[in-house]
């Protein structure tokens, strides 16, 4: 995870958030000699104005490019599955040659990815899950179950071990939260120590800020007692923090978190309502995905389980697809564990990612 040798400074997201839906890279990086020459690869984030996903289309593309292919990054722009689909059909017309996709519905995409299967063109998903008929493989940030225990650990530990606390997720139908809020109960169940917390609700702030913000400001006022927010989500946590900072309360905060966009939130006092939170490196993620796109692409891999690809200097390259927990037929590619960001080491990261 600390390697920051491979972590780019990125700037100008909000220059990069106007180019809002499909930004082909210059022709010219097509002509390279790479593993990706002469070939097309697309990335379609969750939605444009998320950090996060910036970040990851970032990582994409700065392999897709290095490795001679021309990269097309598309950002919805809305997290919903009916803004990727015009996105699908616009990337077969241009006959790119793989897709990663990090999927905001299952369901209303299973149709689509259809016709971009049978128009020849490999899919993997990044970050949120398809059902596995959908793509060839998961390049998965971290194992759900690892993230349920963590973040099930942290309420337990920030609500003194009783009380109640909040979800604040982001959309209803996006696979990766409802996963990682799937083995939070899981885990919530399978031990005493957690006997004594209650699950008030589970509040969806849709990865917007302003309907993130609300939705914590209902917390506030619906649940007096609530001692913990955990926001699976990096865009719901940022608004979470602003508003208890601004409310001066005393409700603490954890869950998934961009170290960039939370660090002036981090600490234990009424204007630092986040004593800690997790996440993994998101531009790895794209480059990781990128990497599968182009073993995907030239035939190196198929998608099936146990099949192995280089990954540049990607701290766990070669990469094994391992099945997925949920369908041992379907495989995954798992990057990394949750990291731990705290007030102490903040600093060393929110220049990062
Ligand atoms: C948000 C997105 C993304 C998730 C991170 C943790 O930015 O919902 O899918 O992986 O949070």
């Amino acid at each position: 995870m600390k390697r920051k040798r491979y972590q780019i400074l990125i700037g100008g997201i909000m220059a990069a958030a106007l180019l809002a839906c499909s930004v082909p890279a210059g022709a010219e990086e097509a002509a390279g000699s790479g593993s990706a020459a002469g070939r097309t690869f697309a990335i379609v984030t969750k939605s444009i104005g998320n950090p996060y996903n910036m970040r990851e289309a970032e990582g994409f593309k700065e392999v897709i490019e290095a490795e001679g292919g021309t990269c097309v990054v598309s950002h919805p722009e809305f997290p919903t599955a009916a803004a990727q689909v015009p996105i699908l059909q616009s990337l077969i017309s241009q006959k790119v040659d793989a897709i990663a996709i990090a999927a905001n519905d299952a369901a209303t995409l299973t149709e689509p990815l259809k016709e971009v299967a049978e128009a020849g063109i490999k899919v993997c998903t990044l970050d949120s899950d398809l059902n596995p008929a959908s793509r060839l493989t998961f390049c998965n940030q971290t194992s759900a179950d690892l993230v349920g225990q963590t973040l099930m650990d942290a309420v337990c530990d920030l609500t003194g071990g009783s009380g109640q606390y909040a979800i604040l997720s982001a959309t209803k139908e996006a696979t990766n939260q409802n996963a990682w809020i799937d083995s939070m109960k899981a885990v919530a169940e399978s031990d005493e120590k957690y006997a004594d917390l209650e699950l008030v609700t589970i509040a969806y702030g849709d990865d917007l800020s302003d309907k993130s913000a609300e939705e914590t400001k209902k917390l506030l006022a619906d649940y007096p007692d609530l001692k913990v927010i955990c926001a699976p989500t990096t865009a719901g946590l940022t608004a979470a923090a602003k508003v208890l900072a601004d409310a001066g309360s005393s409700v603490r905060l954890t869950g998934l978190g961009l170290p960039s966009e939370t660090a002036e939130y981090m600490g234990d006092d009424a204007q630092h309502p986040c004593p800690y939170m997790y996440l993994w490196n998101p531009v790895d993620l794209g480059r990781l995905a990128a990497y599968t796109c182009i073993a995907l692409a030239d035939g190196t891999i198929t998608g099936a389980v146990g099949d192995t690809f280089e990954a540049g200097s990607l701290e766990g390259s070669p990469y094994t697809l391992v099945p997925l927990e949920s369908d041992e037929t379907a495989s995954q590619i798992i990057m990394a564990e949750p990291f731990r960001f705290t007030p102490e080491n903040i600093d060393e990261w929110k220049d990062e990612y």
